[in-house]
């Protein structure tokens, strides 16, 4: 059919589970003809993770969205969401498809899916599985955008095991388990779309002075494990989250570093560069979120990638009994932290989302070692990322091991409360803001005591200072 014939069969109400994550694997043709037509709304639009903006950017400004989970990083989505006028729920991304396979949560009418082969047996994804496995199991009816300039030789990376009452069989990240495709029954695909479009690519920034630092913090720390013997030569395997933070760290490993594996969510540029030059020996992920020339260099040797990296769904890569198992290193990326340890991921001011908590609070809680790390000022420096309270909770002070920004590396294990503060102002903390953060600290400490000091009335002054002025500074 064309994407207009197919876009046409979705009705108003309807909720749509659509294949993407991070960037990659998601439909481009039949959402934009949805908006186009303009007909069919109050939509629940459920994907993986991140889609583009001809997915969600084209439904949100046509007014069709009434309800979008569990992550999006687009702008006039999340401006809507912001705004009130669609709903969104920011679930843990291990959590999604395992509500949509019990049938907790609404009916799915649709998934619409971009995939790079069609076989009797089913589906052959693209560089991402995300929660598509379940919304095509869980749907009444699919529909299918065949990206034609994806290659063939995609089949075999990806592994599909369904979650059931057994445990999930995996010890080592490059274990296979399952099955190749997407079972789907040809009675159930209503439409079959030709595209050849491969929707937006992630654009990194080169890593700047600032995480280049953060990396070489991370790798200190890391080297220091092992000597200590808390860590093998070759490390546990390792997750890393989105963004540019994410992308710097993980290109500082491989100067120091050699037979790694990774078992994550997302792979973005740099992890790629460690496969290729023999650092990460092997990885699992649910999407190969790469830039247009790392995406080249994929499929121009994808035979080699394909005997090292596995692209499970979403709900494999991020479970916590897999993570707990593997005892991964988890790395990933807040919004703000607070002197007591405590991880705000996904809110500005305590009220505007940015993204969502993705796949972060599904490692956070159950690696063996979490890490959390940021440049120690954003916005010129009229913010301070370390704060005496967080605006918005989504890792506690029990999920998170390990803080580091530029200025070094607080390490939170075995702390009480009050020596967290002081490591977190010593070793993190930007130093204009250090004198502030004592004084606060000292301020708690002499005049609520307690366990966790707090001076109640002032916790969230500097975020009100920023909302009144522009700056957390005096
Ligand atoms: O804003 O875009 O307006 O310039 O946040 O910040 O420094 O470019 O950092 O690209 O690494 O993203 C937390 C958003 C960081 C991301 C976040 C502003 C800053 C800038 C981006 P501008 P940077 P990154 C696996 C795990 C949650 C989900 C997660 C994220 C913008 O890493 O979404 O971890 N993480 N998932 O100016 C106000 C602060 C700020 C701030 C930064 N304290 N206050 N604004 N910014 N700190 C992946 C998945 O789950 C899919």
């Amino acid at each position: 059919m064309t994407a207009e014939e197919a876009a046409a069969l979705v009705q108003p109400g309807s909720c749509i589970g659509f294949s993407g994550f991070t960037l990659v694997g998601y439909p481009t043709q039949v959402p934009k003809a949805i908006a186009g037509l303009g007909r069919a709304d109050k939509l629940t639009v459920l994907t993986g993770a991140s889609v583009g903006d001809e997915l969600d950017g084209e439904l949100t400004r046509a007014g069709l969205v009434a309800f979008r989970a569990p992550y999006q990083s687009d702008k006039a989505l999340r401006n809507a969401i912001n705004a009130g006028q669609v709903g969104y729920e920011d679930f843990h991304l291990s959590h999604l498809p395992m509500m949509v396979n019990r049938g907790v949560g609404p009916r799915l009418d649709w998934a619409i899916v971009e995939c790079s082969a069609l076989t009797e047996d089913g589906i052959i994804p693209t560089a991402s599985v995300g929660a598509t496995d379940s919304f095509v199991r869980m749907a009444d009816r699919v529909i299918l955008e065949l990206n034609q300039d994806l290659p063939d030789a995609l089949y075999g990376m990806h592994d599909i095991f369904t979650v059931g009452d057994d445990v999930i069989p995996i010890r080592s990240a490059s274990d296979r388990i399952g099955l190749p495709y997407i079972p789907c029954r040809a009675d159930k695909i209503a439409a079959i779309v030709l595209t050849g479009d491969s929707g937006s690519y992630p654009h990194f920034k080169e890593p700047d002075d600032i995480s280049v630092q953060i990396s070489e913090n991370i790798v200190g720390f890391l080297k220091a494990e092992v000597e200590a013997g808390r860590q093998p030569q070759n490390l546990r395997p390792i997750q890393s989250g989105v963004g540019n933070v994410a992308n710097a760290v993980l290109s500082g490993l491989g100067r120091d570093f050699r037979g790694l594996s990774m078992y994550t969510e997302v792979m973005q540029d740099s992890a790629l560069k460690l496969v290729r030059d023999g650092v990460i020996a092997q990885a699992s992920t649910t999407a190969l979120s790469l830039s247009r020339e790392m995406q080249e260099e994929l499929y121009g040797n994808i035979d080699y990638y394909r005997e090292r990296i596995v692209i499970r769904p979403q709900e494999i890569a991020n479970n916590p009994e897999v993570v707990r198992r593997l005892q991964l290193i988890s790395m990933n990326t807040p919004i703000e932290v607070d002197i007591y340890g405590n991880v705000n991921s996904t809110h500005v001011m305590g009220s505007k989302i940015m993204n969502g908590i993705g796949g972060s609070g599904d490692f956070a809680r159950n690696a063996g070692l979490t890490i959390f790390s940021t440049g120690s000022l954003a916005k010129n420096g009229d913010i301070s990322c370390i704060v005496p309270m967080v605006s918005h909770v989504d890792h506690t002070e029990h999920d998170v091991d390990v803080i580091v920004t530029e200025y070094g590396v607080a390490d939170l294990r075995w702390k009480t409360p009050r020596q967290r503060a002081e490591a977190i102002i010593e070793n993190c903390a930007h130093p204009d803001y250090r004198p502030m953060l004592r004084e606060y600290f000292e301020e708690a400490c002499r005049t609520a005591g307690g366990h966790t000091p707090h001076v109640l009335s002032k916790a969230l002054s500097w975020h009100e200072r920023f909302l009144n002025t522009g700056s957390m500074k005096l």
